[in-house]
């Protein structure tokens, strides 16, 4: 029975066909995506708070809208990927619990400080950039309720890129402090952008299996390299450099050649030890003892609802 059950669902993935929740898997591939949703999920609520720290800040109203609605979208994300991850029967609450005792990961993009307004346009620009370019492949994950979220997700984020690529614009056209400003910002985020890609394919313990499972269709490497090529031309039409000596067109390749991160900071940053980890968790974990007596008044109002209708 079980070999039939196995068999099948190899077929399904070979034809890239869809898994779906009430689908019969393997247990590896349900981890692995509970593993891969949570922390994606977790990468988009904590997402909010860096972005965040600018809101009463921003320098006019509409930077101020621009930016609200940029930060409610990113809970939004969070939203559907928690609601993927239950239908694989993984727990909200439970992976709440594990993200705020540090027993789950979050992206290490979001251990940075946001130093100054022109943050605000790098993130858009080159944060939401690559996670663009990390997830319009997910959208065709085996998995469906992931690759679905994704295209909605992926819709918003391309948003959210030309956002801060327009901001970018505006303080490049503005005086000589701004564009310093922009540059001293490109300069910060370049290195952890890339290293958002994950560690280098030979040091990747998850990717070979996920890529044979579908859940991943390109390596850590291959994304970074599709970043670096799509980020060049957009750094000289905007009029700034990044921060890499090696960076040159390599003519045979096809493809930029580009130096190496500093992947001891990365295993840093995710082992906790980055600039903001620590404020960044104190701080959900203090949204998520505040909210309790909403989640109770909610829980009560939706079983008197029940009861009502039962009567
Ligand atoms: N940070 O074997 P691999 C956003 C972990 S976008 C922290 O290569 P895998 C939008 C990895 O989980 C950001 N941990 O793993 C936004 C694994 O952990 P384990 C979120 C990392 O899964 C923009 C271990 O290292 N996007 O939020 C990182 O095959 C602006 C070994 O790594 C996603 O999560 C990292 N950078 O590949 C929001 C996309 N990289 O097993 C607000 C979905 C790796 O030890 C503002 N995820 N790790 O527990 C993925 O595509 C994959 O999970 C990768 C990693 C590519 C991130």
């Amino acid at each position: 029975m079980s070999e039939d059950l196995q068999e099948l669902f190899d077929t399904t993935i070979a034809d890239d066909q869809r898994i779906e929740p009430r689908d019969w898997m393997p247990e590896g591939y349900r981890k692995t995506l509970i593993r891969q949703i949570a922390q994606h999920a977790h990468s988009e609520i904590i997402g909010m708070q860096p972005e965040g720290n600018w809101i009463t800040r921003a320098p006019s109203l509409r930077r101020k809208s621009i930016l609200l609605a940029k930060v409610q979208d990113e809970a939004g994300h969070g939203l559907y990927l928690y609601s993927a991850a239950e239908t694989l029967g993984a727990d909200r609450a439970d992976l709440t619990a594990k993200l705020i005792s540090g027993r789950q990961k979050y992206s290490s993009i979001f251990n940075y400080p946001t130093l100054t307004f022109a943050d605000v346009g790098v993130i858009g620009w080159l944060v939401d950039g690559a996670a663009i370019c990390n997830q319009v492949p997910l959208c065709r994950s085996s998995f469906g309720p992931y690759g679905r979220a994704m295209i909605r997700v992926c819709k918003e984020e391309s948003f959210h890129q030309r956002q801060g690529y327009e901001l970018l614009m505006t303080m490049m056209q503005g005086t000589d402090a701004q564009r310093e400003m922009v540059q001293e910002s490109v300069d910060r985020w370049w290195w952890p952008a890339l290293m958002m890609f994950g560690p280098p394919d030979d040091e990747s313990p998850n990717t070979e299996q996920s890529m044979n499972w579908r859940i991943k269709r390109h390596t850590n490497d291959e994304l970074r390299q599709r970043f670096v090529d799509m980020s060049i031309p957009q750094a000289e039409a905007l009029g700034v450099t990044f921060p890499d000596p090696n960076l040159s067109w390599n003519e045979e390749r096809r493809h930029y050649d580009f130096g190496e991160p500093d992947w001891s900071e990365f295993r840093a940053v995710i082992e906790g030890n980055g600039a903001c980890n620590v404020e960044r968790i104190t701080n959900r974990r203090a949204a998520h003892e505040n909210g309790a007596w909403v989640r109770e008044a909610a829980t009560v109002f939706a079983a008197r609802e029940r009861e009502g209708s039962q009567k």
